[in-house]
């Protein structure tokens, strides 16, 4: 059956700030303190949103989780009047935004029970981000309670797990079988490395994948201490297509090998560091695009304005296009307030290759639900914050009863 993949994107919650928490990621720990946006942050994956749309791909959404995390503090013995400021910060996070690291997939036509699985990730690197996974299986639990699929809740934290940002699939239709990729870290250095072997190897037994279709990847020690804290940062996959910078991962010439063995149909593109430095690739986050193969379109490469701002970049992209390269497009977007904490295109959504008739249809959009949605913000999201705010009872106020205005307009009170 040809089915379709739908990017799911994290709708960007109305505490959206720069609190410089996530070490490793460059982007957050360089604009700590800055004023953020938060309305036009939101608006801005908005118009992502409605970008995907008129390729003609089919869009959903992720909710923005409950902020202040109260019950997270409540287990630390304090409350967000209370806190010290940098747990408040933690409490505060909007970066659920980021829905590749919401769950690792696996289609159902890789998993030996015909099911489409999904693991939660337990995302327990980062103390802001490991708290997200109950409010995430919560909505996963609504939008695929379709027998076609199996939600399953994160591995133990002994093991960290980030989702499917160290996922990657090769196959030759999204509806086919196809290759897994699990990328891990061992050591990034001074920085941490986010994704446990052990926690890919849980997440392919549990999606009863093929062992014999599965590679597990170690990724390149340059690349993490570069600035690379997850995979999607240097390298992305769509169907027949591999598109990754030479240093990305530690023993390129065996997985690249690898890849073609279990995968002759592979089309490499691999970008040398010579064109394109790991540090202009992880500045521009050239491969955080979202490569997308419209029905009936061309393979197009979604990036973010920082592509075409950066020289050795936006060059590299136009000699691969003007060669007739497999990406045949490439559509620019505007993410600024996201990649200022080092989210690109392809970190705000996550993949699921299903029938969309087997969501659950409050989690799937077309331009009218948009423009309710961007209303929602409009009216309820702050137009600025400082990270120093984060404990103002009015601020506090606001955010939650912008939240419940977006969850009210979408009919998903239930999700609290
Ligand atoms: O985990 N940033 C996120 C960015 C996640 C990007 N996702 C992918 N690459 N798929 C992170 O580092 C910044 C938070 C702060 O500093 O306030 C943050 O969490």
């Amino acid at each position: 059956m040809a089915l379709p993949e739908i990017n799911f994107d994290g709708i960007v919650g109305p505490s959206h700030n720069y609190a410089g928490l996530s070490l490793g990621n460059l982007a957050s720990t360089r604009n700590l303190g800055q004023v953020s946006r938060p309305r036009s942050a939101a608006l801005q994956g908005v118009e992502k949103m409605r970008s995907n749309l008129r390729l003609g791909l089919t869009q959903g959404i992720f909710l923005p989780h409950p902020r202040p995390h109260r019950e997270w503090l409540a287990a630390l013995g304090t409350t967000i009047e209370d806190a010290e400021p940098k747990v408040a910060a933690n409490a505060m996070s909007a970066s659920a935004m980021w829905a590749a690291n919401a769950a690792t997939v696996s289609p159902a036509a890789d998993a030996a029970d015909g099911k489409c699985h999904l693991t939660v990730a337990n995302l327990k690197t980062m103390p802001h981000r490991s708290h997200e996974w109950p409010a995430t299986l919560a909505q996963l639990k609504v939008a695929f309670r379709d027998p076609a699929f199996a939600v399953h809740a994160p591995v133990p934290t002994a093991f960290g797990d980030e989702g499917a940002a160290n996922h990657m699939r090769l196959t030759t239709a999204y509806g086919e079988s196809g290759v897994e990729l699990f990328v891990y870290g061992v050591s990034g250095g001074a920085f941490p490395a986010r994704q446990h072997l052990q926690a890919s190897r849980a997440i392919a037994r549990l999606h009863r994948l093929d062992p014999a279709k599965v590679l597990f990847v170690e990724q390149s020690e340059d690349a993490i201490a570069a600035g690379a804290f997850h995979n999607d940062v240097v390298a992305v996959a769509n169907q027949r297509i591999l598109f990754a910078h030479e240093k990305a991962f530690a023993d390129r010439d065996r997985v690249l090998g690898e890849c073609e063995r279990l995968f002759p149909e592979l089309q490499l593109v691999e970008v040398s560091g010579a064109d394109v430095p790991l540090r202009d690739a992880i500045a521009s986050y050239l491969f955080n695009g979202q490569i997308v193969s419209p029905p009936g379109g061309e393979t197009t490469l979604v990036v973010p304005e920082e592509v075409r701002e950066t020289a050795s970049v936006w060059s590299w992209v136009q000699r691969h296009v003007a060669g007739n390269g497999p990406i045949r497009k490439v559509e620019v977007v505007d993410v600024r307030q996201s990649m200022a904490n080092g989210g690109g295109p392809a970190c705000l959504r996550l993949r699921v290759v299903a029938d969309p008739a087997t969501v659950d249809p409050r989690f799937l959009v077309d331009e009218d639900k948009l423009d309710r949605i961007a209303a929602v913000i409009d009216q309820h999201w702050p137009e600025s914050l400082h990270s120093d705010d984060l404990q103002n009872p009015a601020l506090i106020r606001d955010v939650e009863t912008a939240r419940s205005a977006l969850l009210d307009t979408l009919d998903l009170a239930e999700l609290t």
